[in-house]
This record gives structure tokens, C-alpha cells and sequence, in this order.
């Protein structure tokens, strides 16, 4: 080969190899992670993201925030069911993690961001310091939980859910997909999972190309609605966890741009865009983003009357749309949707002075050395926000709070980050368009693509999809005594109802179920209740929805259900039945908050649904009640209803634990304190005084009496003997077994008897007598004075002249064999047995479908 050939075969290959290079970057996609706390405008983000093209971008994990507007079994179902509309069942999602940090500051493995870094230890129990500021029920989490009721009425439900411990954790899932390359990663609520992430494993931030955050306010005021008195600087995502946010920006060394409400300010949902994304639902994805849109609005607009005044925002979506454009044409390219410049800022996490040890701040109270190496008198030592009345962040006689909490802040020398801010969306180049904003455009562009849209909706995915209410034919029916069960969706709860709405019609009638929204489950799982009462074909009985705080204390707070662990074993469990709840039959029925077309379909209130029931009593008739929960409602009905103790002929109470000469512990295994009390009266002492010191005639099913009916072998061993089994029996046996399972393998599921226990208290109620009952009166008194070492605590006092029927005994085989018995008895069986029947129903024609209920009914 001559010079020149060689000089050109040299530049040759060169050129091949720079082609090659420039084909392989062009090739390969750029990976994103994001986290997410399943907001509406997170669902409206996440749709916007996966519309992209998989070549382009490709998202390689989604996890979970659940330390602020949702709560984690809620959130990652509703995530998992919109992949799997979206075609996306190969996304990672991770949620939740037991792991925590010692006093030492150890971070354990899998920590599961269900609580903010200042609060994290051992446990996933723990209070709200920062939560608080998002309400519990409607126009909050219940909101969110549900997607106001738009989730179930839409999305389809796939293969993948929340199940015990196979669940992959959110910091699992996060640093897989960082150890396999560098990716983004998008923030859409707090930091805690990412901050975490990279504590543990720092060698993953090199893997971090940048962080694009959604949250914080530079020179714009915060958005704490319900917490601005005391903190007017502070914007939600990072007031959910301050310190999380600091690392994340601060300490973490990633490249971060910021999108805080300075930016997200400029995009409000206004009338024009509103009615944009209205007339464009081209794709099922564009259709969910106006319904949910739609259903957050519909709240607003009631209080506001108008769209450009509703207080609502892009900003999880407009977040979403910067990364993607950052991704695209790199930082220095020109944002296509926002204008972006550097600024030096800090995030707050403290409030001088600081080194003053007041007890707000368990960095250092009680520490001798501060946790996570932190400087004693350094800027993370002041006073910590304690909640969102902290009388340290109200001035006095003046309506302006001086708390900075997870402010934003900017400043100068060493505590300085330079991060790029989002400052303003950028203005539409079309200015024929309606939408003065490029990103409302672009927004609705991409969600209207034919491409990468969602297969379908749960309704158009079945060619027979119907909703169809069951209602029972009472004629020529007998009715027994009218009964109103109060729960608060525990496991055992539902085997209770399952088991009540077997009982023989002409013995009892179930008139209503009451949940509670602060014991064992959020009240969004309220959709659980539905959905077991449209298996067992029972349509008919109003579900209403109580108050979400115990007696006496606001509605915001978490004053008793700190004492619920929010992971293994704790609200995630019974938020989903322990993964069971989706192996139900979907209902029409759902929680449905406003709807201004239809507001009768509005989830009633459990007062409400009390005084519908107690006006359909015919002359002398009396109800009885069922609790098997804290007696919040019960309460709150004796309280506001004075006629309530004439019309109650008896309450059957499932709990409390009788302090009497023996030295039998309760069981509220959370409060190390508080040896004695049992859950039920513990979330709610106030209540709990207020009901068993009544003059209601009470029958109490205390602990005692259920651990003798509390082992799974008893009643499994009973439901396995039987030759017949029904769809229900078989879903009771699953769920026991599946508690049984959980308690043998893991620690944290070691409380699971307390939830067999509490099905006594509906045995006893309907077959009394047959189960050969001792009962014993006790003259007693309940604890209820705030001391959480001995709240809800039940008293023998020889004094008290409050005498309470207590069931002090029984015989456990006849329990075991009548609940067995009654559960396999093929009268008044589930009419459609479990979501893949009503799968089956849906995909057959109409003519079999209806032939088939009218047999299931009879
Ligand atoms: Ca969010
Ligand atoms: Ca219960």
C-alpha cells in the first residue's frame, strides 16, 4: 500500500469509527429514573414522560415518595396500573423498605422513605412533623390515593401489584438502575429516597448525570396552604423532608436543576389550556390527564370559580418537560421550555439560633455526638420545625411565620450551591396559538401521539365491560335485627364482613358499614369495602367514610396512628389487603370526592349514612353495632346525635384489654411505653371513654378473649375439613394462610394473631350461645388523659359505677368449626368470585353474563 493509500485508508477508518461512535450516541438511549409521590400533576408528568420514544429516552426505574401526599400502597398500585395501560410492565418500580437509621446514624439497607430523614430510626412507625401539612382525608391523601376516584373508574388492571415482601424496595430498585449506567433523575416530590441512596452508596452520584427537581421557591413566596402561618417560605416538596432536599443539592456533589415555583408560577392550568386538553383526547392517556385534571379541578373551581384562579399548576409535568429538554440538548443547548440561569443557593433545614438544644431537633437533643457527623452549632443545630403550629415559628400578634424550613434560599460563601434554576416558561413561538406557553403546546402535542399511547381503558379492554350493581330480592324475606359494622379495614375486618354478610338474613341485616380513616388503613382503602360487598353481591349497603383523627385532636395530625407502622406489616399491608385486595372484583362503587355532575355520588359521610339508617327504622326497631376498630365514629355519633342511645339496642365492642390483677400485656407493640393498652382504644382513648363510660349497653370482646381464638392452625385446620368450598371461603383461607406465611418468616409481621383475634367479636355477635360463652361484669374505667404510657388503658376500679359486660371466655372449637362452616355455606355465596371471573364476565356476551347473575342470585 502506497503512503497515500495508507494516509487514506487511516483516515478511512477513522471516519468509520467517528461514524460508528456518532450512530451508537445517537443509538443509545438516554436513561432516566424518576421519583415520584403520585400527585395528579405526577400522573399528569408520567404520562408526558412515557410518550417518549424508548430510543430516545428510556425510563429505567420509577419509585416512590410516600412521605407526603400519598401513601405507598395506594401509590405504587396506581403506578403500576398506569404502565401497565402505557404498555410498560418492564419499568422497575420500587416503593417502600423496612430498613432504618440507628442512633448512630446508620443507615440501614433499604430504608423506606416513609418518613423524613430527622424522624427516620429503627422502625417504620413514626409521627408527621412534616406530613401533617397535607390532610389525612378529602382534599388530601384520600384524594391522591385515589386519583379522586378516577383511578378505578379508568385505568386497567395488569399482573404486577404490591405484594409482602416481594415488593422491590425503592432504594433497591433506584440503585440498580444507577449501577447499570448514568441516567437523570427526575424528583417530582421529597427527597428522601434519592438522599438516602446516596448516603449509603456515594459512589453512585458519578453515575448521576443530574438531578432535575422538581420543588423549592428562590424569589417566589412558598405554597404551604395549610402550613404558611408558620412558614411562609417553604414549598411542599422540600418541607417534606428539608434535610433530604440539602443533601441532595447541597452535599451530594450532583448537578442539579431546579424547577421551583418561580418557574412553575408562569404555568398555571388556565381556562385556554384547560380547555384545550378538554377538546384533544385523542389517546387514553390524553383522556386520563383531563379526568384527572378534571376531578383536582372540580374541587378548586367550587371554592375559586374559575380556572386561572384555581391555585393548580404544571409542575410536576412542566418539571418533566425541562428534563426531557436538558436531556435533549444538554444544559448549555437553550431549554426549550424554560428560561434557566445560575444561581447560588442553600436549602434550609433549621432556624437560628442555632446550637440550642430545645428538643426539636433529634440530630442532636440528647446526642453526644450530633447524627450523620453533623457540626454542633452549625447551620443544621437551630429550632426544627415541630409541626405546622409550632408556636417557635409564630410571631406573636403578627400573621408572619418565621420558619424557613426547606426554604430555598440564596446566599453567599461557603454553604453556596450553584445550581441552574428554571425562572420562567418560555412564551409559545406561535402567537396564533390560544396557549401563550410552549410547554401547554408540547404538553398536549405529545400526549395526543398515535405513537407509544396507552392499549386501552378498563372499559374499553373487555368487549362486554359493563357496570352492573347487585342488589338482593328481599321479597318474601324475613329480615333480622338491623346492624350497622364499624371498622377500620384491618385484615381481620374483612373476614368479619365477609363472615356478617353470610349470616342467615333472617337472624341479622346488615344496614351499613361505618370505616374509620385512623386505624390500621388510610381511608382510601374504603374501595376495599366496595369491592367485598359488590363480590358478595350487596350493592345495596351504604359504605360511610368517618373522620381520619381521633376524638379531640385537629385534622391535621397524627396524634394516636403514629403508632401504625407505615411499612411490612403496617399501612401498606392494609392499604392493599396484604396484595389480596386486587384479586377482588373491581365495584362500580368507588370514593368518589366532588363531582359537579353528579354529586349524589359523592362518598357519604359516616354520620350521614348513620342518620339514612336510623330513619328506616320501623316503630320500636333497634340497631346493633359492630366495632371492630378505634370507636371514633361511635363517638362522634353519641356526641351529635342525642337520640343515638335510645335507638341502639347494643354495641359488641372488638377491643380493649382488661388491666386487672394479672400481668397480661396489651398490644400496641410500637409504644414500648404503653404496656397494657390494646390498638383499638389506643388510637383513640378520647373515643374510647367516651363510648364504654356511656350509657350504651356494651358487650366487650377484649384481648384476651381473642388470643384464644387467635391461631391459624384452628382456623385453617377448620376451613380445610370442609367438602364444599365457596369463592369467599377460598379468599378467607387466602388471606389467613398469607398472614400465617408473613408471621413465620418475618419479624415484622409478628402482630398478625391480633388481626384473627379481632373476627371474634362478628361470630359472637350472631351466634352467641352456640359458642358456649362465659361472661363477666367488670366495674372499670378507661384511661384517656394524653400520657401516651398509659393511654386507652381499661381500669378495674371496684369503685367505678360503670359496669361493662366483658366476654370473658369460650369454647375455640365450636368458633373455629361455625366460622368455617358459615364461610363454605353456599347460601348467600359471592356472586362474582374474584376479579378474573369478572374478567371472564366481561369477555363473554351480554346474554350468558345476565343468565349467569340471575342464577348467582337466587
Ligand atoms: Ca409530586
Ligand atoms: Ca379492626
Amino acid at each position: 500500500m502506497s503512503p497515500h493509500a495508507r494516509a487514506a485508508a487511516v483516515a478511512m477508518s477513522l471516519f468509520l469509527a467517528v461514524a460508528a461512535a456518532g450512530v451508537a450516541a445517537a443509538a443509545a438511549p438516554r436513561r432516566l429514573i424518576v421519583d415520584t409521590d403520585m400527585d395528579t400533576d405526577d400522573v399528569l408528568a408520567l404520562l408526558y414522560i412515557l410518550k417518549h420514544n424508548r430510543s430516545e429516552f428510556d425510563v429505567k426505574a420509577i419509585t416512590v415518595n410516600a412521605n407526603e401526599w400519598s401513601d405507598a400502597g395506594h401509590a405504587a398500585n396506581h403506578l403500576y396500573d398506569i404502565l401497565y395501560m402505557m404498555g410498560r410492565d418492564d419499568i422497575p418500580v420500587g416503593v417502600g423498605g423496612d430498613g432504618g437509621i440507628s442512633d448512630a446514624g446508620d443507615i440501614h439497607r433499604d430504608v423506606g422513605g416513609y418518613l423524613p430523614l430527622i424522624d427516620q430510626g429503627l422502625s417504620t412507625a413514626g409521627g408527621c412533623r412534616y406530613r401533617q401539612a397535607v390532610p389525612a382525608g378529602r382534599g388530601g391523601r384520600l384524594d391522591i390515593d385515589t386519583n379522586c376516584g378516577e383511578w378505578r373508574g379508568f385505568l386497567p388492571q395488569g399482573p404486577r401489584r404490591y405484594r409482602p415482601l416481594r415488593q422491590p424496595t425503592a432504594q433497591r430498585v433506584m440503585s440498580d438502575a444507577l449501577a447499570a449506567g448514568p441516567a437523570t433523575v427526575l424528583l417530582l416530590g421529597a427527597h428522601t429516597n434519592l438522599a438516602l441512596l446516596l448516603m449509603t452508596r456515594p459512589d453512585l452520584a458519578r453515575n448521576v448525570e443530574r438531578v432535575v427537581v422538581s420543588g423549592g421557591a428562590v424569589r417566589a413566596p412558598g405554597n404551604l396552604f395549610t402550613a404558611s402561618a408558620a412558614n411562609p417560605a417553604a414549598e411542599f416538596n422540600f418541607f417534606g423532608d428539608p434535610f433530604a432536599a440539602h443533601h441532595v443539592l447541597a452535599r451530594s456533589g450532583v448537578p442539579v436543576t431546579l424547577v421551583p415555583l418561580d418557574a412553575t408560577n408562569t404555568v398555571p392550568v388556565t381556562d385556554e389550556f384547560y380547555a384545550e386538553l378538554r377538546r384533544r383526547q385523542g389517546t387514553h392517556e390524553a383522556r386520563y390527564a383531563f379526568r384527572s385534571l378534571d376531578a383536582v379541578l372540580a374541587r378548586h373551581v367550587r371554592r375559586s370559580g374559575s380556572h386561572n384562579d384555581t391555585g393548580y399548576y404544571m409542575w410536576d409535568s412542566f418539571a418533566a418537560g425541562v428534563a426531557i429538554s436538558s436531556m435533549r440538548r444538554g444544559e448549555t443547548g437553550g431549554n426549550e421550555f424554560a428560561e434557566l440561569e445560575y444561581m447560588n443557593v442553600t436549602v434550609v433545614t433549621s432556624n437560628k439560633p442555632y446550637g440550642v438544644r430545645d428538643g426539636s431537633n433529634p440530630f442532636f437533643d440528647g446526642r453526644a455526638t450530633p447524627k450523620f457527623g453533623l457540626k454542633e452549632g452549625g447551620v443544621h443545630s437551630g429550632h426544627v420545625q415541630t409541626g405546622i403550629r409550632d408556636a417557635f415559628c409564630l410571631v406573636p400578634g403578627s400573621n408572619k411565620g418565621r420558619c424557613q424550613d426547606g426554604y430555598t434560599k440564596e446566599v453567599s460563601g461557603p454553604e453556596a450551591v450553584r445550581v441552574h434554576v428554571a425562572t420562567t416558561a418560555k412564551p409559545n413561538t406561535d402567537k396564533s396559538s390560544p396557549l401563550d406557553k410552549e410547554f401547554y403546546k408540547n404538553f398536549l402535542e405529545v400526549l395526543n401521539l398515535p405513537e407509544n399511547t396507552g392499549r386501552f381503558n378498563i372499559s374499553t379492554q373487555f368487549p362486554y365491560y359493563r357496570e352492573v350493581l347487585y342488589k338482593p330480592d328481599f321479597r318474601n324475606v324475613s329480615r333480622g335485627k338491623p346492624v350497622i359494622f364499624d371498622m377500620d379495614m384491618s385484615p381481620g375486618d374483612f373476614v368479619s364482613l365477609i363472615y356478617l354478610l353470610k349470616g342467615p338474613r333472617d337472624v341479622i341485616d346488615l344496614k351499613a358499614v361505618l370505616v374509620n380513616g385512623n386505624g390500621w388503613a388510610n381511608s382510601a382503602s374504603i374501595d376495599i369495602v366496595y369491592d367485598v360487598l359488590h363480590m358478595m353481591g350487596r350493592d345495596d349497603i351504604p359504605v360511610g367514610l368517618g373522620n381520619t383523627t381521633a376524638l379531640g385532636n385537629p385534622t391535621l395530625g397524627c396524634k394516636n396512628s403514629y403508632a401504625i407502622p407505615h411499612g411490612s406489616g403496617g399501612f401498606i399491608d392494609s392499604d392493599t389487603l396484604y396484595g389480596l385486595a386486587r384479586s377482588l372484583p373491581r365495584s362500580p362503587r368507588r370514593y368518589m370526592s366532588e363531582d359537579l355532575d353528579h354529586p349524589e355520588r359523592r362518598q357519604p359521610h359516616a354520620y350521614d349514612v348513620w342518620q339514612t339508617v336510623k330513619k328506616q327504622l320501623g316503630p320500636g326497631e333497634k340497631i346493633t353495632v359492630l366495632t371492630s376498630g378505634p370507636l371514633t365514629n361511635l363517638a362522634n355519633i353519641s356526641l351529635s346525635d342525642k337520640d343515638a342511645s335510645s335507638v341502639i339496642e347494643r354495641v359488641y365492642v372488638v377491643g380493649g384489654h382488661i388491666r386487672d390483677s394479672g400481668r397480661e400485656r396489651g398490644n400496641v407493640f410500637t409504644v414500648p411505653s404503653n404496656k397494657y393498652a390494646e390498638f383499638n382504644m389506643f388510637l383513640d382513648p378520647l373515643s374510647a371513654k367516651t363510648v364504654l363510660e356511656s350509657s350504651l349497653k356494651i358487650t366487650l370482646i377484649p384481648l384476651s378473649v381473642q388470643r384464644k381464638v387467635a391461631s391459624f392452625e384452628g382456623v385453617l385446620a377448620a376451613l380445610e375439613q370442609r367438602t364444599k368450598h365457596t369463592p369467599e371461603s377460598r379468599f378467607v383461607h387466602g388471606l389467613i394462610s398469607l398472614l400465617q406465611e408473613l408471621q413465620r418468616k418475618q419479624r415484622l409481621y409478628r402482630h398478625m394473631d391480633i388481626f384473627l383475634g379481632e373476627v371474634l367479636g362478628a361470630v359472637y355477635m350472631v351466634q352467641g350461645s352456640d359458642l358456649e360463652p362465659s361472661v363477666e361484669v367488670k366495674p372499670v374505667i378507661i384511661v384517656a388523659n394524653t400520657t401516651e404510657s398509659t393511654d386507652g388503658q381499661i381500669l378495674v376500679r371496684r369503685n367505678s359505677a360503670n359496669l361493662l359486660k366483658i366476654l370473658h371466655n369460650l369454647n375455640d372449637g365450636v368458633y373455629y368449626n361455625n366460622l368455617a362452616n358459615s364461610l363454605a355455606n353456599d347460601k348467600q355465596s359471592a356472586v362474582v368470585g374474584s376479579f378474573e371471573e369478572q374478567k371472564a364476565i366481561w369477555s363473554r356476551p351480554q346474554k350468558h353474563f345476565m343468565a349467569d347473575i340471575a342464577k348467582d342470585m337466587k
